[in-house]
C-alpha cells in the first residue's frame, strides 16, 4: 500500500492521487508542501532531495517526479489496463506525457503563476499575453488531434489523459483568453464524467490566487 505525499491543491499531485483512485489502490495520503510544510525536514528530504512533492513510498520503493510516479504505479498496478504492456500502444499513451510536461504543462504554468498566483499590481503583462496564446496554440492542437477519438491514445482511457487532462479544471477556470476547441471541451466532459477525476482535480484552488509564497 504505497504512502503518498503532496497537498491536494498541487497540480502534480493531483495528478498521481487521480491515477490512483482509477486504480482503486489502497493507500495512505500525508499532507505535505503548501502551508503544511514538511519539505525541508531531513526524513523527506531523504526521500526527495528536491524537496518538492508528490512522493511516494511503495513498500520501501520511493518514487518522485510525478510522471515517473504515474509510470511506475500504472506498471505495478494497472498493467495490461493503464498501463499497455505492448511498446507501441505504450508509445501512443507515453509521447502525450512526455509533451505535456515538457510543452503544455510548462507554458501553463507559467500563465497560471504568472496571471493566477501573482498578484494584478505584479503581473507581467506581455509574459501573460505570450503564454495564453502559446496555450491557445496546443489546446488547438489538442483538438485537431482528439476531432476523431475519444481519448488522447485511442477510444479509451488510459495515463495518457491524466497528466495533460488534469491542466483542463484551471485553463477552463481562470478569466483568460481562449480558443474554441469542441473536441477538447468533449473530452474535458468525459473526464469530469469519471468520480477520481471529480474528486481530485476539480478542486477549489482559489488558495492559491495572488500567492507566490509557495
Ligand atoms: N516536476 C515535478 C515538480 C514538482 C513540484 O514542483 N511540485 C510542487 C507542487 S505542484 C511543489 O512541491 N511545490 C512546493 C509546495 O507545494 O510547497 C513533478 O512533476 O513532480
Amino acid at each position: 500500500m504505497p504512502d503518498v505525499w503532496g497537498r491536494r491543491s498541487a497540480f502534480n499531485v493531483q495528478k498521481v492521487l487521480w491515477l490512483i483512485d482509477e486504480l482503486a489502490l489502497p493507500h495512505r495520503h500525508i499532507d505535505a508542501g503548501g502551508s503544511f510544510g514538511g519539505l525541508d525536514d531531513p526524513a523527506f528530504r531523504a526521500m526527495n532531495p528536491h524537496g518538492r512533492v508528490p512522493v511516494i513510498d511503495d513498500g520501501g520503493v520511493v518514487v518522485w517526479e510525478s510522471h515517473s510516479i504515474l509510470r511506475y504505479l500504472a506498471a505495478r498496478y494497472g498493467a495490461g489496463g493503464l498501463w499497455a504492456e505492448d511498446p507501441a500502444e505504450r508509445a501512443a499513451a507515453e509521447r502525450w506525457m512526455d509533451w505535456t510536461l515538457a510543452t503544455l504543462q510548462r507554458d501553463f504554468m507559467d500563465l497560471f503563476w504568472g496571471f493566477y498566483r501573482t498578484p494584478a499590481e505584479q503581473r507581467d503583462r506581455p509574459m501573460i499575453e505570450r503564454r495564453t496564446e502559446r496555450c491557445a496554440a496546443h489546446f488547438r492542437l489538442l483538438d485537431a488531434h482528439l476531432a476523431d477519438r475519444a481519448y488522447l491514445a485511442g477510444d479509451r482511457f488510459t495515463m495518457a489523459d491524466v497528466p495533460a487532462g488534469t491542466t483542463l479544471y484551471r485553463y477552463f477556470g481562470i478569466d483568460i483568453a481562449r480558443p474554441d476547441v469542441p473536441h477538447v471541451t468533449a473530452w474535458y466532459t468525459r473526464l469530469a464524467e469519471r468520480p477520481a477525476y471529480r474528486t481530485h482535480v476539480m478542486r477549489p484552488f482559489d488558495e492559491l490566487h495572488g500567492r507566490l509564497d509557495y
